[in-house]
């Protein structure tokens, strides 16, 4: 009896195993007809809404840009979630809001990595459907765990946080160490030159910025004044590590050599490439090749180089025939800034250009220029060509990235709106909190809601208007994109309700809401 049962068994489990395998079979045939469609972040640094062709810009020339523009979808309402860098960053690869970490500010170089390890990651996600993944260009979102020894095996780093392959600066240009990072080592290194970093105090005997204005090709406006490397005085102080520096004028060619190198690499199975380009933040440092291309001196001439990497870079998707089955998304993390610390000309040669468009602010600012940046998506043969007035942020990538390659994961603050992103539908974020440098805004429908914030109204070193009222302020962008007439007073209806939306967001107490209102 008992042999019957167990030979009955046996030949369930077979059946089982059996129909398992077909179905198995069945689906992989499926998957392997389909190719899952390649995924590219283009994402530039300090990029402003009006700093290009398509959306506006008559002075400066962005053919390539322009070209994803026209030929994509291209969106008047697009948002970093961040009027600076690493906040927004940590955004666009987690999904989450990064007023939620208390440490998603601007870091300096030896920070330690802000992305837990635990945490999920856009590239994490696109790794759980098979994809291959690479970081070409900025990180900025640290290092390591505390005391990083730059001359071994840097990690936890982007290697750790759902990226196969990377390829980066530490921080910014401006800061050091100023080498790039292959897979969590640093190239190039001589061992008998070893590298030391100190954010604090300067090494024995190194000249800086501050003391040796001889040694300098690029003066220093405000802050920027500790070592100096290739004459360009930096934030942070360097020993060491002399053959590893980088060149800044080859910079965007160094970056865009890897990412065209990492698309060739990977071109038969799917890949996530986030080639984060450092222009047009400062140094800007134009390869020869761009001096003078603009007439506006760096500032210019670093957005026309930037302009000719992502033209270059769609040739090789072209050449490798990737761009039927490659879903572009160009955007950037923070709005614009003119004199960001260096005296480069880019207030005196800026003629009638503007790079925040119609905005007010720019980086560092809650008003509009602050985080509304160029967005972009485009998918050859996909995406029909368009503008989009729906409101869409770099949140939100996670989660519409996820549906489109198949996979259930979603992030904290990150929500579906693929369909949005390739023109299928308008359906925009009805909220959305903004960030400037820890102090956050509302964007709900046409309306933004601005809270009190002590401080000064202008950031007078980058001369930039950054968004603070001594009590609320209300604005309607449908009527007033440049935000110059407060309705905080003719409309207290409209206050009343963009209060409460903000603070369900946020998760403040009633108690915490009244001392608001009260400042
Ligand atoms: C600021 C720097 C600025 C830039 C910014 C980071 C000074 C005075 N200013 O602290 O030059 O480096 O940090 O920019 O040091 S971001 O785009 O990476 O957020
Ligand atoms: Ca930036």
């Amino acid at each position: 009896m008992n042999k019957i049962i167990f030979l009955g068994l046996i030949a369930v489990l077979f059946l089982a195993f059996s129909c398992n395998t077909d179905q198995h079979s069945a689906k992989k045939n499926e998957t392997s007809e389909i190719k899952k469609p390649n995924v590219i972040i283009i994402y530039a640094d300090d990029l402003g809404y009006g700093d290009i062709g398509a959306y506006g810009a008559t002075a400066l020339k962005t053919p390539n840009i322009d070209m994803l523009a026209n030929g994509g979808l291209m969106f008047t309402n697009g948002y970093a979630t961040s009027a600076t860098c690493t906040p927004s960053r940590y955004a666009i690869l987690t999904g989450t809001y990064p007023w939620r970490n208390k440490d998603a500010k601007i870091l300096p170089g030896t920070a330690p990595l802000l992305i837990d390890t635990a945490q999920l990651t856009l590239p994490k996600v696109l790794k759980s459907q098979g994809y291959n993944t690479g970081i070409v260009g900025k990180w900025h979102l640290g290092l390591g765990s505390g005391n990083v020894d730059w001359n071994t095996h840097i990690s936890p780093g982007p290697n750790d946080v759902g990226f196969d392959y990377s390829y980066i600066m530490a921080a910014t240009q401006d800061r050091v160490p100023t080498v790039y990072i292959q897979n969590g080592y640093v190239t190039n290194l001589d061992s008998n030159d070893p590298i030391s970093v100190d954010y604090n105090e300067n090494f024995p005997g190194e000249p800086t910025g501050k003391d040796n204005p001889e040694m300098l090709k690029m003066k220093w406006h405000h802050g920027h004044n500790n070592s100096i490397v290739n004459g360009i005085p930096r934030i942070g102080y360097m020993k060491g590590g002399e053959s590893a520096k980088w060149i800044d004028e080859n910079m965007a060619d160094t970056f865009l050599l890897k990412a065209q190198q990492y698309v060739t690499n990977h071109k038969e199975n799917p890949f996530f490439l986030f080639y984060a380009l450092q222009q047009p933040h400062v140094p800007r440092t134009p390869n020869p090749r761009f001096v003078g291309s603009s007439g506006m001196g760096p500032r210019g001439d670093v957005i026309i180089e930037a302009d000719w990497c992502i033209g270059e870079f769609i040739k090789t998707l072209e050449s490798e025939g990737l761009l039927e089955n490659t879903l572009i998304i160009l955007s950037s993390d923070n709005g614009p800034v003119l004199n960001d610390g260096y005296y480069d000309d880019a207030v005196e040669k800026l003629g009638k250009h503007n790079p925040l468009g119609p905005l007010r602010g720019g980086k560092y600012s809650l008003f509009e220029g602050g985080t509304r940046v160029p967005f972009i998506t485009y998918w050859k043969g996909k995406i029909q060509a368009g503008k989009s007035d729906a409101v869409v942020s770099q949140i939100d990538l996670l989660s519409s990235l996820a549906v489109l390659v198949g996979s259930d994961l979603r992030g904290q603050d990150s929500k579906d709106y693929l369909n949005t992103y390739l023109g299928k539908s308008t359906i925009a974020r009805d909220e959305l909190i903004l960030e400037a440098s820890t102090r956050t805004a509302l964007r709900k429908g046409d309306w933004i809601l601005i809270p009190p914030y002590p401080g000064p109204e202008i950031n007078q070193y980058v001369n930039i208007e950054l968004g603070n009222f001594s009590n609320y302020a209300l604005f309607n962008l449908n009527t007033d994109l440049g935000q110059r007439d407060n309705l905080a007073d003719s409309n207290p209806e409209k206050l009343k309700e963009m209060i409460a939306a903000y603070e369900k967001i946020k998760g403040l107490e009633p108690q915490q809401i009244e001392s608001l209102e009260l400042k």
